[in-house]
């Protein structure tokens, strides 16, 4: 396999976006596959860094992640995104930038309720009390992929199942 791919995962915070897609890069480079994981650790400490988390920071946000993805997947790598990007129409603009078949969007669909329950950096709990201003799901809006090529609820995952599923599709 030396054509990219980018494979994008959606979802809210808590959701299982990073876990998923660690996983998958894992198996992929079992599988002998080069990829590239771009996640907030890698991005919105460095090529993002001067971006907030308002409407249109988030689009300049997903805009770069686009542009970069494809940079890599022209090189030939499998590109793997994982940011909530929760606006439709940045996450068709990223892929627009892509042919038919080179962009897989992957919903990680886990329950709101469930997220906040996790809640690991205990960020549900300050944007409640008002200490995070536009939080994802609580006072900023999640728009739900209408046609992902993948939904992934991690609720009650069988993660390694799911990460079958999605590496079927993805090679
Ligand atoms: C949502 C926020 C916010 C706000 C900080 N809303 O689960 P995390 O913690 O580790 O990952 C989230 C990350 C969101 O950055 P993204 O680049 O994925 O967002 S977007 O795609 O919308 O541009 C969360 C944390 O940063 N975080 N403030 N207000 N999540």
């Amino acid at each position: 396999g030396h054509k990219g791919k980018c494979v994008w995962f959606t979802g809210l915070s808590g959701s299982g976006k990073s876990t998923l897609a660690n996983e998958l890069e894992v198996r992929l480079n079992r599988l002998g596959y080069h990829t590239m994981l771009l996640d907030g650790d890698n991005v919105r400490h460095g090529l993002c860094r001067d971006l907030g988390m308002s409407a249109a920071d988030r689009a300049e946000n997903i805009r770069r992640i686009g542009e970069v993805a494809r940079l890599f997947t022209e090189a030939g790598l499998i590109v793997i995104t994982a940011f909530i990007s929760p606006f439709r129409e940045d996450r068709q603009n990223a892929r627009d930038l892509f042919a038919e078949g080179e962009f897989v969007e992957v919903h990680v669909a886990t329950p709101l309720g469930v997220c906040e329950q996790r809640d690991p950096k205990g960020l549900y709990k300050k944007a409640r009390v008002g200490k995070i201003q536009d939080f994802t799901g609580i006072n900023s809006p999640y728009e739900p992929p209408l046609n992902p090529d993948v939904v992934i609820d991690t609720s009650n995952c069988l993660k390694g199942q799911r990460v079958d599923e999605l590496l079927k599709l993805v090679v």
